[in-house]
């Protein structure tokens, strides 16, 4: 590899290893990492999966490929012997933003899966210039600008197909780029990331996301979700929906055609995994393919990829389900509504019940019935969630086809989310258990046999210093805030929404302020670690940042509070900053109001970090709950099933408990009192206060109170080290359940059949 690099090197910068700047041995270490990659031999087979969807949120990925391919010890080392940290190179990366949370990370974690476990399988999605965006904070507020990240060089290979795509006013022309998915010591796929060739970056300024939504041909693949506050950023997500799903189905098709397969019997050569109902017009696109081009009737092309496409629904917040109006697919892609209409048709004529209709009487297309009447699989992503999904949201469509609905819980790679991000903890798992878990997670069970090892669970408690450590010192470099490392690492990271219930810890961050206030120091000290970004649109959610950020100051300021309590908010949370502040966790934020958290993922990487879940019964939440025992998780709050109840009856009143319960309504008047008042902005902690007692819709009051009884016995718990670190050990064996290779197996067995 020395060799390779300096002629790399040598070639590109007329430097060596010796003298050439980090930023030139961080390229030709991709550059090596990428000719390796290409070396590997493709997954393949008589049926390939292609996975679409609108986000990938791959992150760095140096280290992860290297990890891959079995090289990262030796780059290690090699770089040490010229004076070099890998650490340090890997940190000049820019990290893609293409992905909004978990549903983008899941693809991503997908990818890695697929080719490690041999499948043929390839992504599609967009190439975001600008990705989502970057948040800076700015007077305590966050601020949006530009995430550029396709340098000169990149992982990004330019394809030569072009693929043309019509709409009503005009056509584009696609450009295709690849970037090589190497599985873990395993073949190789592909994430294709189609672009438009008359894209212009220029027409978005400098330190802003805002541009012109209405040049498509120069602004479709900018960024990712544009604002869709208005109409026309709505109708610019059609456009990137459309032209992603006709690139796909177009490739599809050539790629079938190009092996030499009757498309008649696509469905025994192609399956496609729909994420999400972003990537939904894919149904209608290629039924439109086949029976303009390919010369299928509509009856042969609607059965053949009825059979061929498979839906997952990560979400049942009912203002995330897609419902596009007619009038925007009639201007933005006229040629598919004779389709859909069919489509409809064909479902009015069957069923009696309206709201199986995948046109409504408002006149509005609703996408996740388009999949579940013209999809042959429907699942859910955690057991709870399939649950609500059969027996409550999709309850009519569940009558109709039992045999579509499947769970499939979701995971994480453990490359990434163990072995690359912790490796002192990979490392010593490996000197306890041998190194099987890599390759087989639930290996990580044979742990178990050490859970009254103290010399263990004293080495577990000190890589969890360790780490905190780093992550201080991280903190220090970046934002040059001072945490304690000895104080307890309490952390919700995810993105900002109110379901999620960021502000109800806030309002523990109140409570806890006061209390010290009032005289009662904590033994061990708290920091309270925030991350989460919020759409650029989403007023509340960027109310609830505020707030944060404001405490951040208030219990930074105040040397009565600082040394025992401090509130701190990452910025610009991502996935590399995930995969530091995660290993640093003692306590995992998991705090959805119950039945509104699909799965979360984010709850498996703190739980495989050896760190406690604080949770509601929700998602994954119920999962890890199940495998670990009641007592190795903190679990509070109203259960599902009443909370679902309660929207039914219309049974909740924030008033009301704010009226009864004093302490609740203290921590709630705090956002309004003076001290907050002096540090932040009127308008938004006022309209943040009212919408709490006025309408808190994802009822954060319900919890409050339990949610801080159970938080002070958690860091109560805390303070008897042996018994926690025991409890963390249960959690890390515990955790092979969530290796994403689980989750893929099943996918497999179940849906895709790619090797049967
Ligand atoms: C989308 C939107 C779109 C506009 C209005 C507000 C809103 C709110 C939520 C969403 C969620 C989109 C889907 C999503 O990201 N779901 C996440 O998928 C993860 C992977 O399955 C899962 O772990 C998370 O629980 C789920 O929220």
């Amino acid at each position: 590899m020395e060799e390779r690099l300096q002629k790399l090197l040598s070639e590109k910068f007329a430097k060596t290893l010796d003298n050439c700047s980090k930023a030139e041995l961080f390229t030709a270490l991709m550059m090596l990492t990428k000719e390796e990659t290409a070396k590997l031999p493709k997954n393949e087979g008589k049926k390939k999966l292609y996975y679409i969807s609108a986000e990938f949120l791959i992150g760095k990925l140096l280290s992860n490929n290297l990890i891959n391919l079995g090289l990262y010890e030796e780059a290690e080392e090699v770089l040490k012997k010229h004076g070099q940290e890998l650490s340090e190179i890997e940190e000049l990366e820019l990290e893609p933003s293409l992905g909004n949370g978990g549903l983008g990370r899941l693809a991503a974690c997908f990818l890695d899966s697929i080719a490690t476990l041999g499948l043929p399988g390839d992504g599609v999605g967009l190439n975001y210039h600008f990705g989502l965006f970057q948040q800076m904070f700015k007077d305590h507020k966050q601020k949006e600008v530009k995430n550029p990240w396709i340098t000169e060089e990149s992982w990004l290979v330019r394809q030569p197909e072009t693929f043309t795509v019509d709409f009503k006013d005009f056509s584009l022309e696609s450009v295709l780029y690849d970037v090589d998915v190497p599985g873990y010591e395993a073949g190789c796929n592909r994430l294709h990331l189609f672009d438009v060739n008359s894209i212009d970056e220029s027409i978005v300024p400098e330190d802003s996301i805002g541009f012109d939504k209405k040049k498509i041909q120069k602004n479709l693949t900018l960024f990712l979700y544009p604002d869709d506050s208005d109409d026309d950023g709505r109708k610019l997500r059609i456009y990137q929906q459309y032209f992603m799903v006709s690139c796909g189905a177009q490739l599809i098709l050539k790629e079938c055609e190009a092996k030499g397969y009757d498309l008649h019997k696509l469905n025994e050569h192609v399956v496609i995994q729909i994420n999400d109902t972003h990537p939904s017009m894919v149904i209608p696109e290629l039924i439109r393919l086949l029976t303009e081009k390919k010369g299928f009737s509509m009856d042969e092309a609607v059965a053949v990829v009825s059979k061929t496409c498979a839906y997952t629904n990560h979400t049942i917040l009912a203002e995330a389900l897609e419902k596009w109006p007619i009038a925007y697919l009639e201007e933005v892609v006229p040629q598919l509504m004779p389709i859909i209409e069919e489509l409809d048709k064909r479902v009015r004529k069957t069923f009696q019940d309206k709201s199986v209709y995948i046109i409504d009487e408002n006149q509005r297309v609703h996408m996740a019935h388009m999949d579940i009447h013209y999809g042959f699989s429907v699942n859910g992503v955690a057991a709870l969630h399939t649950e609500i999904l059969k027996n409550s949201e999709l309850k009519n469509f569940y009558d109709i086809y039992p045999e579509k609905f499947n769970n499939k819980t979701n995971g994480i790679t453990f490359r990434r989310w163990l072995l690359h991000c912790n490796r002192e903890l990979s490392d010593c798992i490996e000197s306890l258990i041998g190194d099987g878990f890599k390759k087989n997670a639930d290996e990580l069970e044979k742990l178990l046999a050490f859970k009254d090892d103290e010399k263990v669970l004293e080495k577990l408690a000190q890589i969890k210093h360790e780490k905190k450590v780093e992550f201080k010192k991280f903190m220090q470099e970046t934002q040059d805030i001072d945490l304690d490392e000895n104080s307890i690492f309490d952390v919700q990271v995810k993105r900002l929404h109110e379901y999620k219930r960021q502000q109800m810890n806030a309002l523990y961050a109140i409570y806890k302020y006061l209390d010290i206030k009032a005289g009662n120091k904590p033994e061990t000290p708290i920091t309270l670690i925030f991350g989460a970004k919020a759409a650029p649109a989403y007023v509340i959610a960027k109310d609830i940042i505020h707030l944060i950020l404001c405490l951040q100051e208030l219990t930074a300021k105040d040397p009565e509070v600082a040394p025992y309590f401090r509130v701190v908010m990452i910025e610009n949370y991502n996935v590399s900053k995930a995969a530091k502040v995660i290993p640093a966790a003692n306590i995992s934020e998991q705090i959805s109001l119950a039945s509104k958290e699909a799965s979360g993922t984010g709850n498996m990487k703190f739980m495989l970090n050896g760190a406690l879940t604080l949770g509601t019964e929700d998602g994954a939440n119920v999962e890890i709950r199940d495998l670990v025992g009641d007592e190795n998780i903190y679990i509070f709050g109203k259960r599902p099933q009443e909370v679902i109840d309660l929207y039914a009856e219309e049974g909740y009143c924030a008033k009301d408990i704010y009226k009864k319960d004093k302490m609740i309504h203290k921590l709630v008047d705090f956002i309004i009192g003076k001290e907050l008042m002096a540090i932040g902005d009127k308008e938004s902690l006022t309209r943040l206060y009212n919408e709490l007692v006025g309408k808190d819709w994802f009822m954060t009051l319900l919890d409050t109170k339990e949610y801080i009884e159970t938080k002070e016995k958690v860091y109560e718990d805390y303070k008897d080290q042996k018994t926690w670190n025991k409890k963390a050990l249960i959690n890390i064996a515990k955790a092979g359940f969530f290796s994403s290779d689980r989750t893929i197996k099943q996918y497999e067995e179940d849906i895709w059949k790619l090797k049967k």
